[in-house]
């Protein structure tokens, strides 16, 4: 019998901020496709106009991705590999692996000087201690992708998988991208995050804060005696339009930027 998640340690990676960083922004579920050109540019915009110290991607920055090789004949995905890597050479970007984006490897981040993340992640940042998480292990609701997270996530799978051509790749991440619509649009509840496995968390990694993307639905819930806080996806291309930045400053001030235009027609 496995263990139970809700109550096992998790395996914590670790990111202790350097003593200078005063701002640090967190961003997640942007689904970056070259269909979606109003999220892309909102994304270049910030990229390379935020003043935070570090910018932490906690997952699905990409639609999907299908192995390191399927960027380099792809001029949408060296469009974002070239905003990285910009804002690389003036900040600290890291990345954290989502459900879309599991197979960013480390080939692709260091090209782009991008730093890895693991999931779940400690923050230390002064006296500060936050979890960091994309969100979807935490939803054990679901049991049918729970079951499918734990086959993908294997090496294994990922080897064999990664052996194919890259044209069976984009066809079998298409025909999961299909299923995975078509599951929500039959209206099953999207799962939550687990209280008791997002408690565990933030005990074993004695922290306040739990900060979290994936079930797109944005908020500040307690947890505990502390918080767990759920970050936006964006589009800029479909109503209606959304875009956070979850802007944390030393000393514990936590602010929700708004980059969706106040006053923009969807066609
Ligand atoms: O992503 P989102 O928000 O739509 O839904 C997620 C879960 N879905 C996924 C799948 C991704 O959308 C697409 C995967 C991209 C990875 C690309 C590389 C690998 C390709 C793999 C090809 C086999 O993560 C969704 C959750 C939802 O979050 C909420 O948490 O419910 O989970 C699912 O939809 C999974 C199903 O519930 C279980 C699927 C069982 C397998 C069925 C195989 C069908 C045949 C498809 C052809 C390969
Ligand atoms: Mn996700």
């Amino acid at each position: 019998m496995s263990a139970d998640p809700r109550t096992t340690a998790p395996s914590l990676g670790r990111l202790t901020a350097p003593a200078a960083w005063q701002t640090v922004d967190l961003i997640s579920d942007l689904h970056l496709q070259a269909t979606e050109p109003a999220t892309f540019e909102a994304w270049r915009n910030y990229m390379a106009t935020t003043p935070a110290d570090a910018v932490l991607i906690l997952g699905d920055l990409f639609e999907v991705w299908v192995g390191d090789d399927a960027a380099e004949p792809d001029p949408f995905l060296q469009s974002c590999a070239q905003v990285l890597r910009h804002t690389a050479q003036r900040l600290h970007v890291a990345f954290m692996p989502g459900n879309r984006d599991f197979l960013v490897g480390p080939a692709f981040l260091s090209d782009c000087g991008v730093h890895p993340l693991s999931d779940p992640c400690l923050l230390q940042w002064g006296d500060q201690r936050i979890v960091l998480s994309h969100g979807d292990a935490l939803c054990l609701d679901d049991r049918a992708y729970q079951v499918f997270r734990q086959q993908v996530r294997s090496a294994d799978w990922q080897t064999e998988f990664l052996a194919k051509p890259l044209d069976e790749r984009l066809a079998l991440a298409r025909a999961m991208r299909a299923q995975s619509e078509l599951q929500k649009h039959k209206g099953s509840v999207y799962a939550d995050a687990d209280t008791l496995m997002a408690l565990n968390w933030r005990h074993v990694a004695g922290a306040d804060r739990l900060v979290h993307g994936h079930t797109h639905q944005p908020a500040d819930h307690p947890l505990g005696s502390g918080q767990r806080h759920v970050l936006s996806d964006w589009s800029l291309d479909q109503a209606p339009v959304r875009a956070q930045v979850f802007r944390m400053q030393r000393g514990g001030d936590f602010t929700r930027l708004d980059l969706t235009p106040t006053t923009r027609s969807i066609l």
